[in-house]
């Protein structure tokens, strides 16, 4: 197939790449690279050193002697260049995963609040209409989150995206629908996927379009079997407190001999899937697309639940690290049980890499290479969910003064 990876040099995008190119698909990486602009922003790096996305394609042909293309297109801003581009490429396939993705970036200030909407709402919309404008037959799938669910539970499992409800009647017979399950976002950038969720409806609908959505959980690891192979293929790794998600930041934290940072009690119950597993869950997704006219296929794409104070505290059993109890700074449930549905996945043959596999230590290695670029000062989160909050995060783990704080 040929195959679109928007997003593809991101941390799961080129990952992904790599492993549908590996399988014989015409891979074509379309980014603005704004994840790197990011960096620069916020003054921070991937703790592995990532080259030039034409360097990492190059060098991947040099190992493998397949092509990988790139393409610089912003898909919030270049609607016009995106539809000429779907003209031009004609692909079978289009896996997106072109947004920003970071929670408390999300929450960092008005500025940075316009900029998800506008780009993740807009690259998404962008995408659907210039599918439908070009008549390119693709199947879209796209990379969402479980934090359009909330995380709360009433005792029952979260379903993969649908809710079957009985509805009565006035003539008060029951009928029976499913709908999509109530979206409960806990952040601007959560909101935006939810957004997403209904724009996906509208377009199944409407104009029968062809679309997966994967709400993913929260991914950690960093190689899969294909970066392994070069040290160039290296795969980002976030760190910093806006970008580096949790257990990926207990893994560093522990190697460079940091305070592993629990927000609150770390009470809070979340879904992880590994790296690997992400990967193959998109290729599962690719061979298995809706019909046109089908609605929005939905899978729940995690592979295990754990409460944040149980990863730092296996963390720690592990490196001897210390556990940080610190002001949480965002708005969420201190404490909440999950349960997830994810059986379609696995009937799908997904064979799920856990926690117990080993693979922690591999991160902590890792993270022990380049523990030399890592720069303390950007380890808190500062990013405050309300102005209330603010305040309270005056401290860092280590007992210094945060720059943000008065
Ligand atoms: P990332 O930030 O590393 O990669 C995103 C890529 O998209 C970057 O290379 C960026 O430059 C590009 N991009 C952003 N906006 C763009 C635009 N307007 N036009 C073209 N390119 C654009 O993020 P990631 O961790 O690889 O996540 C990828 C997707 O998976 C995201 O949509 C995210 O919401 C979802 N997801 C990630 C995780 C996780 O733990 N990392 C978990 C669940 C879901
Ligand atoms: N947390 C800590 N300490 C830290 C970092 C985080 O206790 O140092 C806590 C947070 O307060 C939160 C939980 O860990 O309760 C998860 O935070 P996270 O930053 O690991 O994950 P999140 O903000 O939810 O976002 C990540 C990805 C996002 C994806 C989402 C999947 O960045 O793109 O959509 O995971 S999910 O969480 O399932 O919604």
């Amino acid at each position: 197939m040929k195959i679109a990876v928007l997003g593809g040099d991101g941390f799961v995008g080129w990952p992904t790449a790599l492993h549908l190119s590996e399988q014989g698909h015409d891979v074509h990486i379309v980014d603005n690279l704004s994840r790197r602009w990011i960096d620069t922003e916020l003054g921070v790096q991937s703790l592995t050193p990532m080259d030039s996305i034409q360097e990492r394609t190059r060098i991947w042909h040099h190992e493998t002697g397949r092509r990988i293309h790139f393409h610089l297109l912003d898909i919030a801003r270049d609607y016009d260049l995106l539809k000429a581009w779907l003209s031009e490429h004609q692909p079978d396939a289009i896996v997106h995963f072109a947004e920003q993705r970071a929670a408390p970036y999300s929450m960092k200030s008005d500025r940075h609040k316009n900029y998800t909407v506008n780009n993740n709402v807009n690259g998404t919309h962008n995408l659907l209409n210039a599918i439908v404008e070009t008549g390119v037959d693709a199947h879209l799938v796209h990379l969402g989150t479980m934090g359009v669910y909330g995380y709360s539970t009433v005792g029952a499992a979260i379903p993969e995206g649908y809710l079957p409800v009985g509805i009565e009647t006035m003539e008060g017979d029951v009928v029976q629908q499913d709908i999509l399950y109530p979206a409960n976002p806990g952040s601007i950038y959560h909101m935006t996927k939810c957004l997403d969720q209904l724009l996906f409806q509208f377009y199944a609908k409407n104009d029968g379009v062809r679309i997966t959505d994967l709400h993913q959980g929260i991914v950690w690891g960093t190689h899969t079997k294909q970066t392994r192979r070069h040290e160039q293929l290296i795969n980002r790794f976030d760190y910093d407190g806006d970008y580096g998600t949790v257990l990926n930041r207990f893994l560093i934290q522990a190697a460079i001999g940091y305070p592993l940072t629990v927000h609150g009690t770390g009470g809070q119950t979340r879904a992880f899937i590994h790296i690997q597993d992400s990967v193959r869950c998109v290729e599962l997704a690719l061979k298995n697309a809706p019909e046109r006219g089908e609605k929005v296929k939905i899978f729940n794409q995690m592979t295990e639940t754990h409460r944040v104070r149980d990863l730092a505290k296996l963390v720690a059993k592990l490196t001897d690290a210390e556990i940080a109890y610190l002001p949480n700074p965002r708005k969420e449930a201190a404490e909440n049980e999950l349960v997830v549905q994810n059986n379609k996945f696995l009937e799908l043959g997904l064979d799920p890499i856990t926690l117990e596999n080993g693979l922690l230590d591999e991160v902590v290695e890792v993270a022990r290479k380049y523990a030399y670029r890592v720069d303390r000062s950007r380890i808190p989160a500062v990013s405050a969910w309300t102005r209330e909050i603010e305040p309270t995060l005056n401290r860092d783990p280590e007992g210094k003064k945060l720059k943000s704080a008065s």
